[in-house]
């Protein structure tokens, strides 16, 4: 008899093929993995070969990280944070990698050596563009800020087939076109279908006696989705943690398929395959808007009943008590789309796990945490009761259980307050009976917290006022935060050699060190870098506006730029109605000397948001007749840069001189874009709304342009019957801009193209343009004075980057995590033992 060759393992050497960082080594993997992997040899390869090449490459030393981390997590038992997202705007992966891993530099001088371009193939990589805007992309800040503190994370999410739209234009008017991210393959994720878990949807309950005489209840489903994890290493800012995002993919479970082969049904059964996967196949592409559509509540269960189950089995795996998952995980809600959680995780620890109710209730309460984003009344996440109960019957009960023990607490501390009861109710009874998804959030989290300091109050005072009252306990300020990794040292490396050899490098890691460059606003020899730095950052983007919107835009000229997603809040129009009030100076006295600008501006509307869209014609109309007028010459430019994505904003940050940050004050929950701009050494104008307020505490108004109505002001002019026609007939520049875009002066003649938009302003103009276009239009007027002063702009611009310390997300991690999670972090030993012991 034979025996089994016993397996023989040579001791992994530390420094070999795939683990290896010098350069000889990265060009031997490189070549290697575009041999084995790409199946390809230099002379049939395509940049994008070499682009999958070099990314195989640094996966293989993200692995070695990634596999120290999950073994010493296992082996701890870490407390893990799990941030539980429908959206994660990651943005392109290798340029980061090569950032947090160190070898940027020497990745450069390896691919040089080998004849390419290390810029050519970083542009090759299709962004994972699976969030809308900010929240989507602060999710994916998280995750590089816990990785780089340290904390153990994973990130849960859904694997969407196609993310956000890409953006065209055509005849200046937005086209949609799909986003077939994974075409070319993603070489950054692992499936592990071996941890595939079932969903399941519809169908009916039924009570039951179990073998011990307890009255239970069971779900027979009308269809049982499976759900495949796919894992991206999340590698932390040179350090050995390397954390995971997992994402779920829906598909057919292979039984259901069988089960109707049998019975013939050939084509029912891809048909039930087809539906399933239907599931993560597109992002819904609304930002700070709730569509109500069914797909997407499936959506949400499927990926938090994925996610849940994920974290049972880890906990089971290392052999804890289910009593014991509070203490074991913290889960993060980002917003309310994952909020189904809290009755998900009821219905898998009774009726899955037999845990008594009161137990079970104890434990969910004590593993959530909400974090809002928005006070846009529409954003607010209801669903039809009866839309709920035939997808979701059984959440629909323990919803109404949960309800029920609820409001008896809410009368036992409020009596006899029967609007209270309705306001707070699980349910909406006003009309159509709907689930309110932020109440459910707040009463079963054990913390709530809004984003910006204006923000948290707000929610407190208003939208969520009752639950304050309630619970005011549980509600904190978390201030939005965005990683230097990224929007510093990968976006602007000439700005970042200044700051290293000015202060050193520790304030990658440290924003607040960025305070040291004040001293150095007095050197005249700095600042002047400091402009030459802009100017370059300029012209680059110069370049590619040419390239792509074949204009001829002047580096010298203020770059005043505005890109976010397009929605009437953040008043994109109100950018164009300056521009337009400009335009027409000109016109009326053809001499006039005033500072050239470049406007930009960059953003997606939602599909089906038409005032956005027309936004957007607007801006390449206006753009239209401006570039083109002879009387305007260069003084004056408009483009709009199409798709705008993570890719594109990295090269847009650095060569602001401008951000423009005016929605109407109390809109814009935090906003992150503001901090982006600001740390590149933009200035900022802007409304006391947001973090911009916080911006504005740290820089010093001195610093800042601000302009426009507070919150406060804002809700007495509403409360007092706005008018907005009195503005246009009163204010005379006003009413010419508004005249000429009526008689079509930017429209070809045409005087109903902006017609919706002209008398939405004229009419209601909810989001009180014209009351803040004087106040607008003035510190548009210092700005320019301002930007004619050089070396006053440049004083002012390295105390905006100095003075930004506190908006890393480094900072908002930190606050997270010690007023929120108490997650201690865990200090990860790069060992190769982790590939051997078991
Ligand atoms: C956004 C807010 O609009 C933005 O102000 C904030 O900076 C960002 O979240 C991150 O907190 N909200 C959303 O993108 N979407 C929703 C549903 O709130």
């Amino acid at each position: 008899m034979q025996t089994a060759p016993k397996l023989q393992i040579e001791t992994a050497r530390v420094e070999d093929d795939r683990t290896g960082l010098s350069i000889e080594t990265l060009k031997r993997a490189f070549l290697d993995n575009l041999f084995y992997i790409q199946g390809k040899f230099p002379r049939l390869a395509t940049q994008h070969d070499y682009y999958m090449a070099l990314a195989y490459t640094v996966r293989d030393r993200l692995l070695q990280r990634w596999i120290s981390t999950a073994a010493t997590y296992t082996e701890q038992s870490s407390r893990t944070v799990a941030y539980l997202s429908a959206e994660f705007l990651m943005g392109p992966q290798l340029g980061n990698n090569l950032i947090n891993l160190g070898i940027y530099d020497r990745v450069q001088q390896a691919i040089e050596e080998l004849g390419l371009n290390l810029d050519t193939l970083l542009d090759q990589e299709e962004e994972p563009g699976l969030g809308n805007g900010g929240l989507g992309r602060l999710a994916a800040c998280y995750l590089d800020s816990m990785a780089t503190l340290e904390i153990p994370s994973l990130g849960y999410g859904i694997r969407y087939e196609f993310g956000i739209f890409k953006q065209g234009l055509q005849n200046g008017w937005q086209v949609e076109f799909t986003d077939k991210w994974l075409r070319l393959g993603n070489p950054w994720e692992i499936p592990r279908p071996d941890w595939a878990v079932q969903v399941k949807l519809g169908g009916y309950t039924e009570a039951y006696l179990d073998a011990n005489g307890h009255y239970r209840v069971r779900w027979i489903p009308r269809q049982v989705v499976k759900g495949v994890p796919y894992d991206t290493p999340i590698l932390g800012y040179q350090i050995n943690t390397c954390n995971t995002l997992r994402l779920w993919s829906a598909q057919a479970p292979e039984s259901f398929d069988f089960e109707a082969f049998n019975s013939g049904d050939y084509l029912g059964a891809v048909q039930e395959k087809i539906s399933s996967e239907n599931l993560s196949k597109v992002l819904y592409p609304n930002d700070n808007v709730s569509q109500g559509k069914q797909l997407r509540l499936a959506q949400q269960i499927f990926f938090v009943s994925c996610s849940l189950q994920d974290m049972i089995r880890i906990l089971l795996r290392q052999k804890l008590p289910l009593s014991e998952f509070s203490q074991k995980f913290t889960v993060q809600l980002n917003d309310t789309h994952p909020a189904i959680a809290v009755a998900e995780l009821m219905r898998l620890l009774v009726d899955e796990h037999g845990i008594a109710w009161d137990q079970a209730w104890d434990i969910t309460r004590n593993s959530f945490a909400y974090t809002n984003h928005t006070l846009m009344p529409e954003a607010l996440e209801r669903w039809p009761v009866e839309m709920f109960g035939q997808m979701l019957p059984r959440h629909l009960e323990i919803v109404y259980e949960i309800n029920h023990h609820f409001l008896d607490e809410v009368r036992a501390k409020f009596p006899d307050d029967g609007d209270r009861i309705r306001r707070m109710s699980l349910i909406d009874e006003s009309g159509e009976r709907f689930v309110r998804m932020a109440n459910l959030a707040c009463v079963g989290s054990y913390a709530i917290n809004g984003v910006a300091a204006l923000h948290t109050e707000l929610l407190q005072k208003d939208v969520l006022h009752d639950f304050y009252q309630l619970y005011p306990e549980k509600f904190n300020n978390k201030t939005n935060g965005v990683t230097p990794r990224r929007f510093m040292v990968l976006s602007n490396p000439r700005l970042t050699h200044l700051l290293n050899d000015t202060i050193g490098d520790s304030w990658v890691q440290h924003l607040d060190h960025l305070q040291k460059l004040e001293t150095s606003v007095e050197d005249a020899s700095f600042r002047q870098r400091w402009w030459e730095i802009k100017q370059a950052n300029k012209h680059d983007l110069a370049t590619y506006i040419q390239a792509h919107n074949g204009i001829t835009v002047d580096p010298e000229s203020l770059f005043d730029i505005q890109v976010k997603r397009i929605h009437e809040y953040k008043r994109q129009h109100l950018m164009v109605l300056h521009i337009i009030t400009l335009y027409n100076r000109l016109k009326a006295n053809p001499n006039l000397d005033i500072t050239p600008r470049t406007f930009l501006f960059g953003g997606k509307a939602a599909p089906g948001y038409m005032m956005a869209k027309l936004i957007i014609k607007l801006i390449t109309s206006v753009a239209d007749v401006v570039n083109n007028d002879p009387a305007v010459g260069d003084r004056l430019k408009v483009v709009f840069l199409k798709n705008f994505n993570v890719k594109l904003a990295q090269h847009i940050y650095p060569a602001a001189d401008l951000s423009e940050q005016v929605s109407m004050a109390g809109k814009e929950a935090s906003g992150t874009g503001n901090m982006k701009f600001a740390m590149n050494g933009a200035l900022t104008i802007g409304t006391l709304d947001g973090a911009n307020i916080e911006i504005r505490e740290e820089v010093g108004p001195e610093n800042f342009f601000l302009f426009g109505l507070t919150a406060a002001e804002v809700k007495a002019l509403k409360a007092s019957s706005y008018n907005p026609w009195n503005y246009y007939q009163s204010n005379p520049e006003l009413k010419e801009v508004i005249d000429r875009l009526k008689a079509g002066d930017f429209s070809g003649g045409n005087p109903d193209l902006f017609r919706p938009l002209i008398d939405s302003l004229l009419s209601w103009d909810n989001y009180l343009l014209f009351a803040d276009y004087q106040s607008y239009i003035e510190a548009q007027e210092k700005v320019s004075q301002a930007y004619r002063d050089r070396d006053r702009w440049v004083r002012m611009s390295i105390l905006n980057t100095a003075r930004m310390g506190k908006f890393s997300s480094d900072r908002s991690i930190a606050e997270y995590a010690a007023d929120i999670w108490q997650t201690p972090s865990v200090k990860i030993e790069l060992t190769d033992n982790a590939r051997l012991s078991r």
